[in-house]
């Protein structure tokens, strides 16, 4: 059997997190891969000098060649620019369109059966376009936010409720964007509704916090972006996939017909098992719920048409 491979596509901040999560949860082999000489290099000697005292023995190399990626059962996009100060959308559509380019053109060619997780940004673009570029089936391209936007808001709950955080159960739908849907018709505390905990009014304060909660650790910390948080998030859906969970979490999921939308990507639960996004369950909302659900939807159709529209210059 041997042990699954994990390609790692951008050896960043996420990337180095996701390789170190990788590789103490025994997912697999590891390959870190970079375009800037030497980085993914050295975080996986770093990482490997560190496994005698985790004790894993897979191996975690890096690269700036794609064939060495070849046989991926699992790639992890995190390759492209975080948006910086006075860069317009339009501007980083444009960087990283050109960089999910080439990243879907090394898919392609060299792990064409693999479960690709795309989590750069802006990321409802970016999982089409790498769907598009590297022609994979939709149950083998998931972009990943929903689960991490879900976690950053069972976090706030929790903290609020001052109970577990495995007490809460909460799922945010829609773009990764500011109008994503906290859905609060489906957040419960210990098989309690949430406003049984917390009020209407808290709860609404913490849905906008969870909304703007990446941009609220970007302003702290100036010169980057999340990224402890959005690897675990990424192992989360990688494990699901590798030990055929078939586990329900919120993904960027290609919708056909689904929730009413078709032909693009757009946050709901879905089952990751071994089959990669297996089913998408369609949930009950109320009409508020679907209304900002539609808004966000919307929202994600103008971005991927303004991607295009810089892609065709
Ligand atoms: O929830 C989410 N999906 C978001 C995603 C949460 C947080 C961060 N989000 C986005 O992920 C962020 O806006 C970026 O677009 C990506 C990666 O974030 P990270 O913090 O890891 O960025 P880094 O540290 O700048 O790493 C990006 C790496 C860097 O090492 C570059 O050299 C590399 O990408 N890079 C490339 N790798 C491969 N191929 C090409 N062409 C390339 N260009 C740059």
């Amino acid at each position: 059997m041997g042990r699954k491979k994990i390609a790692l596509i951008g050896a960043g901040n996420i990337g180095g997190t996701l390789a170190h999560l990788a590789l103490i949860r025994g997912l697999g082999d590891v390959v870190l891969f970079d375009v800037v000489e030497g980085l993914p290099q050295g975080k996986a000697l770093d990482l490997m000098e560190g496994g005698p005292i985790e004790g894993f023995d897979a191996s975690v190399v890096g690269s700036n060649d794609y064939k060495d990626i070849a046989g991926a059962d699992v790639c992890i996009v995190t390759a492209g620019l975080a948006r910086k100060p006075g860069m317009s959308r339009d501007d980083l559509l444009a960087t990283n369109s050109k960089i999910m380019k080439s990243v879907a053109a090394g898919i392609k060619q060299y792990a064409p059966n693999s479960f690709v997780i795309v989590v750069a940004n802006p990321l409802d673009a970016m999982v089409t376009l790498c769907k598009r570029e590297t022609g994979l089936p939709k149950n083998r391209v998931v972009g990943m936010a929903g689960v991490l936007d879900s976690a950053r808001y069972r976090a706030f709950l929790a903290a609020e409720a001052k109970v577990s955080v495995q007490s809460v159960q909460a799922v945010v739908f829609g773009g990764h964007g500011d109008d994503m849907v906290p859905v609060r018709s489906a957040c419960s505390i210990g098989g309690a509704p949430v406003t049984d905990f917390i009020s209407e009014a808290r709860l609404a304060e913490i849905e906008a916090r969870t909304r703007k909660a990446g941009g609220e650790i970007v302003a702290l910390l100036k010169t980057g972006s999340a990224f402890y948080s959005p690897a675990t998030a990424s192992i989360q859906m990688a494990e699901a996939y590798l030990l055929d969970k078939k586990e329900i979490l919120p993904c960027a999921a290609y919708l056909e017909g689904e929730y009413g939308y078709s032909g693009f990507y757009l946050g709901v639960p879905v089952q990751i098992g071994a089959g990669g996004v297996e089913k998408i369950l369609e949930l009950k909302l109320t009409a508020d719920e679907k209304k900002a659900l539609d808004v966000s939807a919307e929202h994600v159709k103008e971005l991927v048409g303004a991607m295009d529209k810089v892609i065709a210059g």
